[in-house]
This record gives C-alpha cells, structure tokens and sequence, in this order.
C-alpha cells in the first residue's frame, strides 16, 4: 500500500527534508547499485520496527531463514544421541514399509514423506509435544497423514508398540482387528492416534478451530486450556486445498498464539513439483504474513551461513531469490558439479565463493529442514511467541525421500515408492550409520529387520528420559473426564412433549425452545455449544442471542445498533454461541472440536451445530467423515429441510437428499422428526447415548422444518423407545371397507394425514398412519438380523423390526417423504409380500409455494390418495375407475411433466 502512491493523497509535512532522504536513495544505487539500496532499505524498515514505528508489513522476506544464526539459542539436546535415535526411526519407518509390501505387494505406505520430515518430528519429540501423563491434557498434535510409519516407528522405540504391530501396518483384520491403521484414524486406534488428518486440508482447519475452541474454554472458565498448544505438520502440497488457508486470517483475528503450523517443504506433491516455476516457500509466507501470522523461514542448514557471511555483493542472495523451485529439485538428483555449473555458475564471484569446496560438498549443502539447530531455533520461537498474540508458521524446507538414496530421492515418482532393492536397502543403511546395528548379513533376508536399542542402552534411556520431561508419549487418546458432565434434569424436555396446542410452531421453533432450555439447566447448561454459520435469524434463533451471547475473544467493543431491544447482538467473552460467520466448513470444525473435548481435554461439550441443511452434508461431507473418524459426540441439526418445505429459495436450497448422504456415515444417527415431541425425545436419548453411562462414539443428525403447525402432544400410547428405534403406530385406521397404511416422515405428515382423511370421506379406504423418524435404523438393524440370518444356516431367521412393527398393519403401504425416494426405499427390500410405494422429492429444487411444489414433485395429499388408490388397484381391491376417479377429482394430469430428471 506504501508503494501504490497512496502516501501522494497525504500532506507533506517538510518537503527540504524528503527530498534529500530520496536523493540519498538515488545515490546508493547509482553508486553501489540495486542490491545496496535494497539492503539499506529492509535494514531502515528492521530500524522502524523495533522503534516501533508502526509500518504496514511486507509480505515477503528475502529467501533465507527468519533466524539469524546470531539470534540461534543454545541447543540443549545432545545432538550425537539424537542423531542415532532418528536414524532408528528412519531406518524402522522404511523397514515397516517395505515389509507390509513384501508380504502384502500392493498394502501401500509411504517411505517418502515421513522421510523428509523425520527431523521436524524428532525435534518436536525431544523437545517440545508435551504428553498427558498425570492426568494433564498436553499439547494437540496433528500429525501430517502419510507420515504415519515413523510416528508407529517411534511408538516401537519407546516400546509401545511391537515388531509383531509394526507387521501389521495397513492389516486391520485379523488379530482382533488390531492393526496399525494406514493413517492417523482414531476410529481404528482409539488409544493411539487423536486426530484424523490424511484428507488433506482437514488437519489443517480443525487444527486451527481446535485452537479457538481451547480459547473458547479458557474464557468460559471451563478448562484452563494454557498449558496446551496446537502442533499442526502440513505438506507444502497440501497448502493447495482451499481448507488449509481458507481460515487463517481467523487465527491471526482471534490472536490464537497456541496455534503453529509447520509446514514440511519438500518442494513436491505427489505428481511432481508444488510450484516447479515459482517458489512455494515465498507464496506460503506473503500468504500467511499477509493474514497476520509470524512466519518462520527454515530454508539453509547451518553450512550455507559461512557462505551468505561472504556474499558481500549480494549474489549469492539473488541466486537464491531467484531460482525456482523445480529447479532447486533438480540439484537434489544432481551431483555436485552441475550445482557449481548451474546455481554458483551464474556469475564468477558466486563460483569464486565456492571454489574452496569440492562437488561432494556441494551436494551435501542440506536444506534447513534437516537441520537440528534450525528447528530447534524455529519451534522455540514459535513457543516463545505466546503472548504475542500471532499464530505461528514455521515453513522448513526439505527433500522428499532424504537418506533413501539416489533412486528415490527428490525424484517426481517418490511419493509412491514403496519397496527398496537390497543395493538401496544397504546404503540407506550406511548413509545412517547403522551397520553395527544392521549388519549386512541381516540384510541377506528377504525382509529388512527392524532395530531396537537395547532399554540399558544411552539412546534408548536419553529418549524416555525426554518423553518423561514433557509428559508422557505422545500421540496418546484417552477418555478420563477431568471435568464429568451431568445430564439434564429430564424436565427440560417435558415442554415439548405437550404439544403447542392450538398454536402453529415448526420443529426448528420446538429445537431452539428445548436449545434454550438445555442451556438454563444449572448444571448441564455450560457444556452446551450452540454453533451457527450465519444463520441463526434464518431459524429463529436470534432469541439466544441476548440470553447466552456470542463468543467473542475480545468482547463487544461497540454499542450494537439494536442495543434498545430486547433481543440485541450480544457478544461476550463467556460467551455461549459459536457464531462463525458464513463458514460451513469452519463450524464444522467447531463441531469437531466441541464434540471431541471429551477425549482432547477430558472435558465433555456437547455441540449442537444448526445450519442450512442443503449446506451440510453435501459441502462439508467429508469433514463430517473426518467426525466419524475422530468419534466427535454431538448434534448436527439440518435446519430448512425438505425440498418442498423450504419456500420460495430454488434449486440450489431445496434440500431433498441429506437424508441420503447421511445414510453413508456408519455412525451418524439420522432422525426425519415430524413432530416437536419426536425432537425432544431423540435428543434425549442422543444425550444418554454419547454422554450417558456407557457413552457411545456416534453422533446425531436431524432434520428440522420451517413449515409451522399446532404441534401434537406425544400421544400416550407412544413411549420413547418407539421414536428412536425408527417407526412407530401415529394412529389407529379408523373402520372402513377397505385398509391400507401410509408411513410418514418430518414435515410429509400433513400429506399423510390430510390424505388419509380423504380417502376415508371419499374411497372408503381406513388408513393406518406410521411415523418413520428414521428409515436408516430400521435399514441397519434390518441389514443385520439378514446378515446373520445367512451365517446361521440352522437357526430360524429374525425378522427385521420393520416387517415386525409392519406385521399387523394392513393394505398396501404408501411411504412418504419430502426427501428423495431412496430414503423410504432403504427398508422396502425387508417387507416382501408388501405393495411399497415411496412419494418424495426427486429431481432439482424449485422456487414456488409449498402447495405448488408438492403438486409438482407428486408428494402432497392428493398424490397419497392416489398412490394409495393405485396400490389398492394393483392389489385388485379396486377397479381403475376409482383411480380416474381421484385424478379427475384432484386434477392431476397424465402429461405433466415428470420431476425425476428436470
Ligand atoms: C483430499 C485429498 N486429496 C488427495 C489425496 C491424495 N494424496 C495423498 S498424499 C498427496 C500428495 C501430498 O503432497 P504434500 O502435501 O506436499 O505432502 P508430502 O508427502 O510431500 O509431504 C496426495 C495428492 C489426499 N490424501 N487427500
Ligand atoms: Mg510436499
């Protein structure tokens, strides 16, 4: 902004004086040129800085470390030990590796990346991941995916895994299903890893959302969460996903100076280079000085200091600034004499200031990301950073595949390179230094053996002696409740259950009443997360804003316009709601972190996160797979649900088949509740399932309408085990000739009840009416009373609760649904012998009025008679007069057109 000519648009205060500061510019370059002037400035702009002279900051630094090696604390390792232990890691990661492949040719696994990335974990493990023992919560670390084998690989050192686990990387069945899962999965390994990260961008943002959300409990007084930081490793490729910097400038705005990403630059992805023509290192730091953090560059190790000590002219500067990153990848597989030909070639002094060095030294000249000093020096300035209110991100930069030798390292096909030939194997083994450990005659095997120290042994005891420093092993998931939940007083759901009366309320008005009064529960109510993407009018829920208020890390510093009403924009540092602005996919991380503070912190929250609920699964998807995984417990509410339901928004609102996506997360408990008593009583039961006495890893998924209705009272017959196993009697068929049953979900249930009336007034026809609150329990359990009815050739067959519940009902069966027909569709396989007709809404989304758009997608009363009535044809029960008969009588025509496909 200083260089735009915006300064033009000021006054100049003393012109005399302004103008011999420029002619002085103009002299340092004519006389010493560019590179002077440009020194000259950056050390003017060091000289305002620590004055404090407030000055816009520039995006980017010249390519060299963030670190001077003056500014280089001591380094309080012993470096010869360290060194041994990570050549043990590195040698077991691409041992485990390359015997999953050996025995199992295709499992997989990566060699690579992990060995790029070896010293910025070791550094960490050394010296700074704190653990939990005693009971503290440590640090959260998001380990990058694919580095997965040395993180098992360190496992085995310190002896929490053994050679028997490291061979069943990747082979999950089997051994009671105690494998070591490809990547970090807690799903799989629920006492070892924490958080999934291997869809990439994901640890990311649920990194950076964890560590709002610590801050979150701090200011709630509900966990003092100071002592733990949030350690995410990221691949340079990585950066390339919307979600890893999408939400960046939220760390900076929210000062969460807990937060260090390190993000390991080894240049590659997994085709080939990141930035072959650009420099990626540069691009990530104007990116992330820009949102407002501290960046620290790790690019040189130590050797290149003496050589930048001696660019007095700048050259060697300007060659680094210059060259691109595919050909920084070049140099990798190169030897020695084309880097002095290629990078010091370029100009005689460049050449002149290497002349003292031989090609071997040239290439061996390593990347600050192997460089124990220069992490060290990074992360304990990143740690050092707290109270500065900057996030931090530490970019090292590395070789992908480093040590594995010429035929894997920094060659484009690395990332997928799996298994190394015996010629490889050795002198991977040698570039180590392992051959007393590793003989040659223990390499003769097929399989490259694994190698522990001795627990008498110097490295094995300076390893755990550190691990017991900073807290215990990490990564470690455990489930002790610091700080235990209670349960809600059961009275906060007898509101809903008594119905509204005479009064016409939708579900989303019913959630938010139960939301609210959850929340004023003395003792539960704190551990209540209500979290929203900009949306909350949208469901009413603007009520809670004055009584719980926004989370707001530096509370309100305006009087809000509303400030006179009774219902004002609230915000507060205790703050209850997460408000996060119009980012799905940041709440969702919220809600991982909510719902996951069980196991993270000890602390249980519930998070209750209500959004748009076309903008759920569909979005967000695969962050709501990556809850699953991470086990997180809460409720997802999908608020204007229904394609007919929600008015007036078009296509790309209309939501139709979250239902069906929801229906692929194994689990999710999805509930299409019609009726405001059928909320309060899944919730309550979800309550007891995730956070009861023998708390379950799922989580809820429920739709919630905007169309109001007096809402029923819970009719006395019904008890609450009916609700939530999926389907139950609404009510009894009144006497009549003929019989049939309608199931209905959410807001279908005024076709199927309006429809069923009519078919009674005017057919003769008694209907049975059935809520279905959820089709994919009663698939579920369906699907396995078959499953083990096929595996038990001699024992008689359960039959499903859906045929059982359907047994005594009678007629054909019309199942309708303001969702995709698949959803109904999911049990009619288990009711044979049943006419099954499902009614819903395939095909895109219209704007229109509900009737109209119900006329359209054939699911409004009319069209359940006549599906009743042709289902009843078909059956022989009546003739097809009859059926003309409703056609005519409610106009529906032959040649509209059809929905399915337009
Ligand atoms: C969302 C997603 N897309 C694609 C992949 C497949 N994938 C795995 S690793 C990888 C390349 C990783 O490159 P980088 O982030 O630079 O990590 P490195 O291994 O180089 O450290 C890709 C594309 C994935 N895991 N997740
Ligand atoms: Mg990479």
């Amino acid at each position: 902004m200083i260089f735009d000519g915006s300064m033009h648009q000021l006054p100049d205060i003393d012109p005399v004086e302004t103008r011999e500061w420029m002619e002085s510019l103009d002299a340092v370059i004519n006389s010493h040129g560019k590179t002077r002037a440009r020194y000259l400035l950056s050390r003017l702009l060091e000289r305002a800085q620590h004055n404090q002279v407030s000055f816009p900051a520039t995006v980017s630094t010249p390519y060299v470390n963030s670190i001077p090696r003056e500014q280089e604390p001591w380094f309080p390792g012993d470096e010869h030990i360290e060194r041994r232990i990570r050549a043990y890691v590195r040698w077991n990661a691409a041992a485990m590796v390359i015997r999953a492949n050996s025995r199992a040719p295709g499992i997989g696994g990566h060699l690579s990346t992990f060995a790029s990335s070896a010293s910025l974990y070791e550094i960490g493990f050394n010296h700074f991941f704190k653990g939990k023992d005693n009971g503290q919560p440590g640090d959260h670390v998001y380990f990058q995916g694919h580095a997965a084998p040395g993180i098992y690989a360190r496992a085995f050192l310190e002896g929490r895994l053994s050679a028997d686990d490291l061979d069943h990387f990747r082979r999950e069945i089997g051994r009671d299903g105690k494998g070591l899962s490809s990547y970090p999965h807690p799903r799989l390994m629920p006492e070892f890893w924490e958080f999934p990260t291997v869809s990439m961008g994901l640890g990311p943002i649920t990194a950076l959302y964890h560590a709002r959300f610590n801050r979150y409990l701090l200011n709630r007084q509900l966990d003092d969460t100071t002592g733990s930081r949030v350690w995410a490793f990221i691949g340079d490729g990585e950066c390339d996903e919307p979600e890893t910097l999408g939400a960046i400038s939220l760390a900076a705005r929210e000062q969460l100076d807990n937060l260090v990403f390190v993000v390991n630059c080894n240049l590659q992805r997994l085709d080939g280079p990141v930035r072959g023509n650009g420099k990626i290192i540069q691009e990530l730091e104007a990116v992330f000085r820009g949102a407002g953090w501290n960046v620290i560059k790790v690019i040189w190790g130590s050797k290149w200091d003496d050589l930048l000590a001696r660019d007095v002219d700048g050259v060697l500067l300007n060659q680094m600034n210059t060259t691109v990153d595919g050909e920084f990848q070049r140099y990798i597989v190169e030897n020695g004499a084309y880097i002095r030909e290629h990078f010091f070639g370029a100009d005689p002094r460049l050449r002149q200031m290497v002349s003292h060095l031989t090609d071997d030294d040239l290439s061996v000249l390593p990347r600050g990301g192997h460089d124990y000093r220069k992490l060290y020096a990074a992360y304990r300035s990143a740690t050092e950073n707290l109270g500065s209110g900057r996030p931090t991100v530490i970019l090292c930069k590395t070789v992908k595949g480093w040590t594995l030798g010429p035929g894997i390292e920094g060659r484009n096909a690395t990332h997928q390179i799996k298994k190394m030939t015996p010629d490889q194997l050795r002198e991977l083994r040698d570039r180590l230094y392992l051959q007393d450990e590793i003989p040659d005659s223990a390499l003769e095997a097929d399989e490259p053996p694994y190698f522990r120290p001795s627990e008498s042994s110097t490295e094995y005891q300076y390893m755990m002696e550190r691990r017991r420093a900073l807290g215990g092993a990490v990564p470690k998931r455990t489930i002790t409740a610091r700080r235990p939940l209670q349960l809600p007083d059961p009275q906060v759901f007898s509101e809903l259950r008594g119905g509204s009366g005479e009064q016409s309320v939708s579900t989303t008005m019913g959630f938010t009443r139960l939301l609210r009064n959850l929340a004023r529960d003395e003792n539960f109510g704190p551990r209540v997360v209500p979290i929203v993407p900009d949306e909350a009018r949208t469901f009413g829920m603007d009520t809670l804003f004055r009584e719980l208020r926004i989370y707001a890390s530096q509370g309100q510093k305006y009087e809000p316009v509303d400030h006179d009403l009774l219902l004002s924009y609230a915000e507060s540092v205790d703050g209850q709601i997460l408000e996060e602005g119009i980012t799905e996919a940041g709440s969702m991380a919220s809600f991982i972190a909510a719902g996951t503070a069980y196991a993270t912190r000890g602390v249980p929250m519930v998070p209750f996160y209500i959004f748009y609920s076309m903008f759920g699964f569909q979005r967000v998807g695969d962050l709501i797979w990556q809850a699953a995984d991470a086990r997180t417990r809460g409720f997802l509410l999908g608020a204007t649900a229904g394609r007919t339901t929600l008015l007036g928004e078009g296509l790309q609102h209309q939501d139709g088949h979250s239902l069906v996506l929801a229906s692929t997360v194994p689990p999710c408990q999805s509930y299409d509740p019609a009726f405001s008593y059928e909320v309060a009583t899944i919730i309550e039961d979800g309550l007891n399932r995730m956070y009861g006495k023998d708390p379950e890893d799922i989580f809820y998924y429920i739709t919630l309408y905007n169309e109001n209705y007096p809402m029923p009272a819970q009719p006395t017959s019904v008890e609450s085990g009916h609700i939530t196993r999926g389907l139950y009697k609404f009510a009894e068929a009144p006497e009549a000739q003929l019989s049939a049953t309608v199931l209905f979900s959410g807001s279908a249930h005024t076709a199927a009840r309006v429809g069923a009336d009519e078919l009674l007034k005017y057919f003769g026809v008694g209907v049975e009416l059935w809520s279905a609150t959820s089709y994919k329990t009663l698939r579920e359990e369906a699907l396995e009373c078959e499953r083990i009815a096929r595996l038990n050739a001699t024992h008689p067959p359960a039959t499903p609760l859906v045929a059982r519940l359907l047994a005594d009902s009678k007629g054909p069966i019309v199942a309708v649904t303001d969702f995709m027909r698949i959803v109904p569709e999911q049990v009619a396989r288990f009711l044979p012998n049943r006419t099954f007709i499902p009614l819903g809404t395939d095909g895109m989304g219209r704007s229109d009025t509900r009737e109209e758009l119900r006329r359209y997608f054939e699911n409004d009363a009319a069209n359940v008679v006549v599906a009743v009535l042709h289902a009843l044809q078909q059956e022989g029960k009546v003739g097809p007069e009859v059926v003309t008969r409703a056609l005519e009588m409610y106009n529906i025509s032959p040649d509209t057109p059809s929905p399915f496909l337009q």
